[in-house]
Formats: C-alpha cells, structure tokens, sequence
C-alpha cells in the first residue's frame, strides 16, 4: 500500500466546505467574513487541479458543526500502511477526526494519538527520507514525537522545527514538491534549518504563502497571484497551474490543507 511518503499522488481524500465555513477559524478575525458558496467553487477549481494531474479525488461528506472541515490534511498523516489520526490541536477541530478514521480504516491501520498529545497533519511535510515536523500553536512535542516514533518504525527520520508564532502551520511555510526540493518562505525559515535539501526555493517574504506547494514531478500546483514566486518555480524547471485561493488563505488555510493523499 503506498502511503504520502512515497509521493504517490494517485487517490486524495478531501471533503467538502461545511456550510458553516463563514465560523472557520481565522487569525484574521474581523476583516472579513468567510464565504461558504465562494470557498465551494474555489474548491471545485482545485479538486479539478488535482484530476488534471492524475489524481483520483474521494470527497467526504461535509459536516455542518465543524466550519474547518475541508482542511483534512489536519485530520490524518499517512504512514505506508498506517493511518496516524492525531488530536487536533484547535479545540473547535478535535471532532473532524472521526469519520475521518472511520473511512480510512477500511485501507489502512488506524493509530490514535494518546490523550494530551496535539498534532495538525498541516504540521508535517514530507522529505524523501524524513517528515519535517512543526512543533506550534496547534502540535505540542508530545504529538510531535508520537508521530516521530511511528515514522521511525517506518523507516523514516523525524526533524523537527519550532513554527514561528505568527504561523499556523509548517506547511504554511515550507513544501517540498519534488525529490531533493524544497520551497521555503524567507523570514519564516533559515537556511541552516533546510541545510539537508539538495535544493532549496527561497520565496520573498511577502510572497511566502506561494511556498505552499503540491508538487507532481516538475509540474506543480500553486497559489495565484505570487508573479516573483511563479517566475523562481518556474526558473527552476517546474510548469506551473496557478489557482486562486483567496477564500482559503482568509482562514490561515494553504493548497495542501485541502486534501490528505492516501495512495
Ligand atoms: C484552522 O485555523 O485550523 C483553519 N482555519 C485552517 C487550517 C489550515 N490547515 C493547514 O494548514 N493544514
């Protein structure tokens, strides 16, 4: 069974925005408020991004009492034939987990996380040989370590990183969407902390939600709107569709937030 390590992208679990997104969690509270029907089509656009690629989309019902549905990444982190379903680490979220479990056990072997460890599967990127794994906001070191536990027994190392306060998740900030590749957002991460990649995108600053990622080989998906990050994908060798994600970044949510790739 191959699982997210192995960069298959051939089925993504997904589910859709619960009609009670205008409540989603947001850090820019105020501002504006969510919009249920323009995250829905925007959410439409992607899942057709992702068939466009190959990619088999499988889309869970939606659940009307937990506005943040649709971010699924959160809800699981795929591990070959092992399914780790964390504690979220946002109380309003904790609860999107279990039919998220409920699907998956019919391909892989659940793991549920202790009482008292957090994780959010937003914290987690994959590296060839290793998970970068964000200790913040929302994954304390227990959760943290219990999935590092896992991914050894896997056969994967663990790195882990302290996420910068005024980020939700590592994914925010970072992806990695091919071999030996790595895309970062400056002033999120140092250079020392991605020393491992044989390559590295540096995004400016004010472009660093363009370093979330979802990478196929050298083609790639990514946010629109980010002209100097698409010319830095592009200098280095990936082709690019660009789709708009505004109703998502208003949340604090990235492209990879929308799906979890199981096979
Ligand atoms: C939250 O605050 O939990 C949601 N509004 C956004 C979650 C984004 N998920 C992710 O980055 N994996």
């Amino acid at each position: 069974m191959p699982g997210t390590f192995d960069r298959a992208r051939g089925r993504a679990l997904t589910r859709e925005v619960s009609p009670s997104y205008a409540e989603a969690v947001s850090s820019y509270l105020g501002t504006r408020v969510p919009d249920y029907e323009a995250a829905r089509r925007a959410q439409e656009v992607y899942f057709a991004a992702l068939r466009a690629h190959g990619t088999e989309v499988i889309t869970l019902p939606t659940l009307e009492d937990f506005p943040d549905c649709c971010f699924i990444e959160d809800a699981a982190v795929i591990l070959d034939d092992v399914a780790i379903i964390p504690n979220l680490g946002h109380p309003s979220r904790d609860g999107e987990k279990e039919s998220v479990a409920e699907h998956l056990s019919d391909d892989f072997e659940v793991i549920r996380m202790p009482g008292g460890a957090t994780l959010d599967g937003g914290d987690v990127v994959f590296y060839d040989d290793r998970f970068l794994v964000g200790v913040s906001t929302r994954t304390n070191k227990q959760g943290a370590d219990f999935l590092a536990e896992h991914a050894k027994g896997a056969g994967i190392d663990v790195q882990l990183f302290d996420v910068p306060k005024s980020t939700l998740h590592l994914t925010t900030v970072c992806s990695s969407p091919r071999s030996g590749t790595m895309v970062a957002a400056m002033g999120h991460l140092k250079e020392s902390d991605l020393s491992f990649a044989e390559e590295v995108i540096w995004i400016p600053e004010e472009e660093g939600y363009a370093a979330n990622t979802i990478g196929y080989g050298d083609r790639i998906i990514m946010a629109e709107g980010y002209k100097k990050a698409r010319h830095l994908l592009m200098d280095a060798g990936f082709s690019i569709t660009s789709i708009e994600m505004t109703e998502f970044r208003e949340v604090d949510a990235s492209l990879t937030c929308l799906s979890v790739f199981i096979g």
